[in-house]
């Protein structure tokens, strides 16, 4: 507690301190939760994960670019409580920058969103606002005048990630390949049957067919902030904002909300692809990016719904064979369990496709 006041004293904060505790489950990030005394704002303060996010002063640039450019539509659109429809970050006492290197551990406070509630799972009815919000969120940003930088190279590049694998599979750096009893193996040849389809993103920007818009590039559903009265109020977790296939927004969402269980549920025979999420989401989100997204954009949404567990699973699976050096676990086979459901998810994704491709043609 005393170490986290003193970072934290470096911000210019309102209000004093009565304490700080460990806020949410990222699997990134360390986030601890600021309250104040009296009237003053209670705040967020993070650990930004620099072996992930190497280049903090772009990463910071990003953040404040985008949420002061929402903020500014916001308060052209008359808006009320602006405060928590959008995220606000706190430079330092004697700086205006909004990160605090502390010997090469980077720090970040943001304002603490009242009265507002994350969930793990979703009905259609804020699905549908979900689309609307993220489809909006797009739309803000079609006209940012800053250009914004990849926080993560290629982050959503699905011909990196199954190099990525590659590579971890022929270094197999913790063994785990070496030790496998056939089912490792069995996860592998299903990811490589699929993976030049999956890689179509990719050739269709090359062929100058598919734009890079900025977007979110983290969509779960636990990213979106509810007011009491189930209204979206924001979305948060901006560290991955950065120009991207619009199939990041779309296919990442569904990917957490369409699923019957959470991502990392080891009963994999119960996980299955919810259409009714899927229609509700695609109606917000058609209707939110009405006045940019292109037809072949939108022909591929249901290609996007695919991908996104797919690519999850495989980023998951190589983190396995890297011997779990880049998402949290909680146990040694977490990173198996996750591909495991993810590998399901997408089968069952895939079975549904047809559907997906009626659902959007009637909207
Ligand atoms: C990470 O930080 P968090 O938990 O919101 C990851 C996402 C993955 C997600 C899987 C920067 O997001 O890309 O989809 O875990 N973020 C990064 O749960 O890699
Ligand atoms: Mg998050």
């Amino acid at each position: 507690m005393e170490e986290f006041i003193r970072i934290a004293s470096h911000f210019a904060l309102e209000g004093s301190i009565r304490e700080i505790k460990p806020l949410g489950n990222g699997l990134i990030n360390d986030t601890y939760k600021i309250t104040t005394e009296g009237d003053a704002p209670d705040y967020v303060l993070q650990r930004i994960n620099n072996a992930i996010f190497r280049d903090v002063e772009l990463l910071q640039n990003n953040i404040v670019a985008v949420t002061s450019h929402i903020r500014a539509k916001l308060e052209a659109a008359g808006e009320s409580d602006i405060d928590r429809k959008v995220l606000r970050f706190l430079p330092l006492k004697d700086s205006d920058k909004t990160y605090l290197n502390d010997n090469g551990t980077f720090w970040r406070v943001s304002v603490f969103i009242p009265d507002a509630k994350t969930y793990e799972t979703v009905n259609p009815t804020y699905s549908r606002y979900a689309g609307k919000a993220f489809g909006n969120f797009e739309a803000m940003l079609a006209d940012i005048p800053e250009t914004l930088g990849e926080t993560i190279p290629d982050f959503h590049n699905m011909e990196l990630r199954i190099r990525q694998l590659r590579e971890a599979v022929a270094a197999d750096p913790a063994g785990r390949l070496a030790g496998d009893s056939g089912e490792l193996h069995e996860i592998l040849a299903a990811i490589e049957q699929d993976a030049d389809e999956m890689c179509k993103a990719e050739r269709l920007y090359r062929e100058g067919k598919l734009p890079k818009r900025i977007c979110h590039c983290d969509t779960k559903v636990n990213n979106m902030m509810f007011d009491a009265d189930g209204n979206i109020l924001c979305v948060i977790d901006l560290d991955t904002v950065m120009p991207s296939f619009v199939f990041s927004d779309f296919g990442d969402f569904l990917r957490t909300a369409a699923n019957t269980l959470p991502e990392d549920d080891p009963d994999w025979e119960h996980v299955a692809f919810k259409m009714d999420i899927f229609q509700a989401f695609s109606e917000g989100y058609i209707e939110g990016t009405r006045s940019f997204l292109t037809p072949i954009e939108r022909e591929n949404l249901p290609y996007a719904a695919c991908l996104f567990p797919f690519m999850q699973a495989v980023r998951f699976f190589a983190d396995y064979i890297n011997g779990d050096t880049y998402y949290k676990i909680k146990y040694p086979e977490h990173n198996l369990v996750r591909t495991r459901n993810q590998m399901a998810l997408y089968r069952s994704a895939r079975s549904l496709e047809g559907k997906m491709h009626d659902i959007i043609r009637s909207l």
